[in-house]
């Protein structure tokens, strides 16, 4: 007899996915969760979900001794290249724990110190070309954002340089993983039949795989053939690491599965993350004011250091801000893993699936209040003063982001240089419009930038000033 939960019409054997926009799916849900409340089923062809979107149903399914993370559809498609690397394997899976217990330290607040210098190498080439744009060029947000946050990881996690502002296009790595990304979502959404008639689309997708696995495979190997040569990235750790728990180490295979993993994961969602924030100080002028204040007094013209990036407190309440309107990993599921119920309300079936609709979860007015869609970042002043499940750009528990620090140490620092150099103009006037891949991003923001401060570039010392730290 339980209780029957709100559910939007359906069409056979099409389920409800014809109300559903196929390019902006998560929209589309968080549309569904404001008409029929925070928590309503949803009929996919042959099988049935349940999306939740509250504080205190959230609070529920984020309990870990009854929850624990689904790999769902999409993501097991991803699987055909993220094999079994942290993001795209059940948390029972033996590499799951072990390459968690290795990879820990390599995403500690200690190791940023060590990817400071070279997370600055890849800032200072974006501010470098930003410099000398004409005054009438334009600047395609997301895409040097991707560039930097590629290159990022690529620096940070293998010694690799993608060298994406040498280039027009893409590096053949984004191309194929996109496309593989892409495809990988269509599939789940492609009724059986259809999906077996894209004969083409398949054989792109071994193509894309088989290059992607050629690239990470020939990283492996080279590092293998010259031995350690003191890199201290994540290949390093990955290579040398024993898990504490079993003393194993991880096989070459599962290596390449967290090498594209971290390439996955690393780059989309940071540089949604930046363009968002743009995007947001853009339109919030006096947001805008108290951020360059902040970043004017903290790093005057300096080069960022370590320490001096912890110091750009408001920057990184903007940050956290952006992430709660539009997180940029939007949604995570979990699975019951005995029968339960939600609230005391809602009964619960082993196995029974939930997705936790983050944009929404983070507008809950009962936790932020009547303004809620409000870009205020002072509401993180006071970090302890938000409820621990209100508030999820990084997932949950055992399970939630290791890239956290990485990623927001990146993004802080990358933002307090542009806040340094830059001021933003909104030539075209941008309305916001959400593009949906794996992740979220602002489709079309394109701008223009002046120099804050006429005659400030990088002299060589000061690049020279920026070179790695010795470690204490
Ligand atoms: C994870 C993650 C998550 C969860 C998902 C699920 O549950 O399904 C989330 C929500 C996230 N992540 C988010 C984010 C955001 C940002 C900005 C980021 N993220 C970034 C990054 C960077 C890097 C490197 C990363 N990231 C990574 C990662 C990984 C590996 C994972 C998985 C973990 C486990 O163990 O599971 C994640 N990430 Fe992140």
């Amino acid at each position: 007899n339980s209780a029957q939960l709100p559910q939007p019409k359906t069409y056979g054997p099409l389920g409800s996915l014809p109300v559903i926009n196929k390019e902006k799916p998560l929209q589309s849900y968080m549309k569904l969760a404001r008409e029929l409340g925070p928590i309503f089923q949803f009929q996919f062809p042959g099988r049935m979900s349940t999306f939740v979107s509250s504080a205190a149903l959230a609070e529920e399914i984020c309990d870990e001794t009854r929850f624990d993370k689904k790999v769902g559809p999409a993501l097991q498609k991803v699987r055909a290249f993220g094999g079994d690397g942290l993001f795209t394997s059940e948390t029972a899976e033996p590499n799951w724990k072990k390459a968690h217990n290795i990879l820990l330290p390599s995403f500690s607040q200690q190791a940023m110190k060590g990817y400071h210098a070279k997370m600055t190498d890849i800032a200072i080439q974006l501010i470098q070309k930003w410099t000398r744009l004409n005054p009438a060029e334009e600047i395609d947000v997301p895409e040097d954002m991707t560039r930097l946050t590629l290159d990022t990881i690529g620096l940070c996690g293998f010694n690799y340089r993608f060298n994406s502002f040498y280039r027009e296009n893409a590096h053949p790595f984004v191309d194929s993983m996109v496309r593989a990304l892409d495809e990988a979502m269509n599939q789940t959404q492609r009724l059986g039949i259809h999906d077996k008639l894209m004969v083409k689309s398949k054989k792109q997708f071994n193509e894309d795989i088989q290059y992607m696995f050629g690239l990470v495979d020939e990283l492996i190997a080279e590092r293998k053939r010259n031995g350690d040569q003191g890199e201290d990235d994540l290949l390093s750790y990955m290579l040398k690491g024993t898990d504490p728990e079993t003393g194993e180490t991880l096989d070459d295979e599962n290596i390449r599965y967290q090498i594209i993993t971290f390439l996955i994961a690393g780059h989309e969602t940071t540089s949604g993350l930046l363009s968002f924030t743009v995007y947001f100080l853009m339109n919030h002028p006096n947001v805008l004011k108290k951020a360059q204040e902040e970043v004017d007094e903290v790093l005057g013209s300096d080069v960022p250091d370590y320490k001096q990036v912890k110091k750009l407190k408001y920057v990184r309440m903007v940050l956290n801000e952006a992430l709660r309107l539009w997180p940029t990993a939007p949604a995570f599921s979990v699975y019951a893993k005995q029968d339960t119920t939600l609230t005391g309300e809602y009964p619960v079936n082993k196995d029974d699936t939930f997705t936790l609709l983050v944009p929404e979860l983070h507008r809950d007015s009962s936790v932020w209040g009547d303004d809620a869609e409000h870009f205020r970042p002072e509401r993180f002043e006071d970090a302890s003063s938000i409820p621990y499940h209100a508030y999820k750009p990084f997932g949950n528990g055992q399970r939630a982001c290791i890239g956290q620090q990485f990623a927001l140490h990146e993004a802080t620092l990358v933002l307090g240089m542009i806040l340094q150099h830059f001021e933003f103009i909104d030539h075209k006037g941008y309305q916001l419009d959400v593009k949906e891949t794996l992740t979220l991003k602002p489709d079309g923001l394109t701008i223009r930038v002046s120099p804050r401060k006429p005659g400030m570039t990088f002299t060589a010392s000061a690049v020279e000033e920026a070179k790695p730290e010795k470690q204490e």
